[in-house]
């Protein structure tokens, strides 16, 4: 028998690369500990499943101290270490089960939990309204099973999480990753058509705010599968592997085009920080109309300005070449002053560049005919 696990150690809850992680619970991020403390995998929720399948019905305390002994009535105290099977056995019996504070123990079972009756609670049940209670009293986290309906639900912090079977998430997500690949196709369809305006010296603000909307949707539902993987444990292995796919470096992109159009200098990463900080706090209505992402990046809302012409500096393109970071790149968009500018200059204009030496300068040079060429920045 191994301890129970502690609070974050469930593995392949780990959030996924280039996704918010914020994503589980913004809010509370005591109950995104809670919740990694449930997650298929781990102990305690091996012994809740079994409780579910012998139906009992039950009520755990996950942390045990005097504030929590007091409201305790009765029972027996125990002291043993925690398995699942104990837990299930335990279960059966009426009462609450309480648990170690680190959750690698068992103190008591069989306990009536007795907390402030004047706790305001949303539920009906005695055992539901004792662990909505229980939980406000002490800031422990208590777990209901229900027996008449097999609903298990965390209790903490004021809030109410119901801990949902994987089945249930996962048809979920895989809809949400059904349409995360169609949005992450249109975002590279849209983002390929930025680079050949772009390398031609056409692109409009609409063609920008094209791929800025691609990518909020990308963020969003991303950032939906990422805590129904956070929720999923060791069954969300395969959908973090694919979110990561998908995700894979939208982030990077999102940065590069804020650096390449923002309308105000300097271009930094703090103003990178508020910029996509604005757009992160558009509504999920605000994204219908093209011309409420234009305010974040400086551009007026209106129709006639999406036709507007607009160029890049040039980060995007650069962080298409190889060799070429970002600190190497900032002194040559600075002495170019636009991607237009530096698609004309020639290799000995480049090396003229601080810090850029007659091999980068070549590499610059090569790299945008390439792509020119190509027209296949991506
Ligand atoms: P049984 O012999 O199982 O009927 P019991 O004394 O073992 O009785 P349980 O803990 O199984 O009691 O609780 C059974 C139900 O009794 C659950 C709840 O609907 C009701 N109940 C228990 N305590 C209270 C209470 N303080 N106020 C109102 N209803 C209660
Ligand atoms: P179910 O959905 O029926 O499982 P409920 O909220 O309707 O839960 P009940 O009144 O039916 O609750 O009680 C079911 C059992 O819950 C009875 C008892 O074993 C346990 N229980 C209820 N109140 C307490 C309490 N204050 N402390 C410990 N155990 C309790
Ligand atoms: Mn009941």
């Amino acid at each position: 028998v191994t301890p129970a696990e502690v609070p974050a150690a469930a593995d392949g809850a780990a959030p996924v690369d280039g996704v918010p992680v914020e994503a589980v619970q913004a809010d509370d991020p005591g109950l995104s500990t809670t919740i990694a403390r449930l997650v298929p995998g781990t102990e305690l929720r091996d012994g809740i499943d079994r409780i579910l399948r012998a139906r009992t019905g039950g009520l755990i305390v996950l942390g045990y101290d005097e504030e929590l002994e007091r409201i305790c009535d009765g029972g027996f105290e125990l002291d043993v270490e925690f398995s699942p099977t104990r837990l299930r056995e335990l279960s059966k019996m009426d009462g609450a089960v309480v648990l170690s504070t680190d959750g690698a123990r068992i103190r008591r079972a069989n306990v009536h939990l007795v907390p402030d009756p004047g706790l305001p609670t949303t539920e009906s049940g005695t055992r539901h309204k004792a662990a909505e209670r229980t939980a406000a009293q002490t800031g422990y986290p208590v777990v209901s099973v229900s027996r008449s309906t097999g609903i298990v639900t965390v209790y903490l912090n004021g809030h109410r999480h119901p801990i949902q079977t994987s089945e249930t998430i996962l048809s979920r997500a895989n809809q949400a990753m059904a349409t995360l690949e169609r949005y992450r196709s249109r975002l590279d369809e849209t983002t390929r058509q930025l680079s050949l305006v772009e390398l031609n010296d056409c692109a409009t603000v609409r063609d920008v705010l094209a791929v800025v909307h691609c990518l909020e949707l990308v963020r969003r539902v991303a950032r939906e599968i990422s805590s129904d993987v956070a929720e999923l444990g060791v069954d969300g292995r395969q959908l973090a592997l694919q979110l990561a796919e998908l995700v894979g470096n939208t982030e990077a992109l999102r940065r590069l085009l804020v650096r390449d159009y923002i309308r105000t200098e300097p271009v930094d990463d703090a103003m990178v920080d508020r910029t996509l900080a604005a757009l992160d706090g558009l509504l999920e209505v605000d994204l219908l109309e093209l011309t409420n992402l234009a305010p974040p990046l400086g551009f007026p809302a209106t129709f006639e300005a999406l036709d507007t012409a607009v160029g890049p500096r040039g980060y995007r393109v650069l962080a298409e070449i190889p060799r070429v970071p970002l600190r190497r790149a900032e002194p040559v968009i600075a002495a170019f002053g636009s991607l237009s500018g530096l698609v004309s200059a020639s290799v000995s204009e480049i090396e003229g560049v601080d810090g850029i030496d007659a091999h980068l300068a070549r590499q610059i040079r090569e790299g945008l005919s390439r792509l020119s060429e190509s027209g296949a920045v991506r």
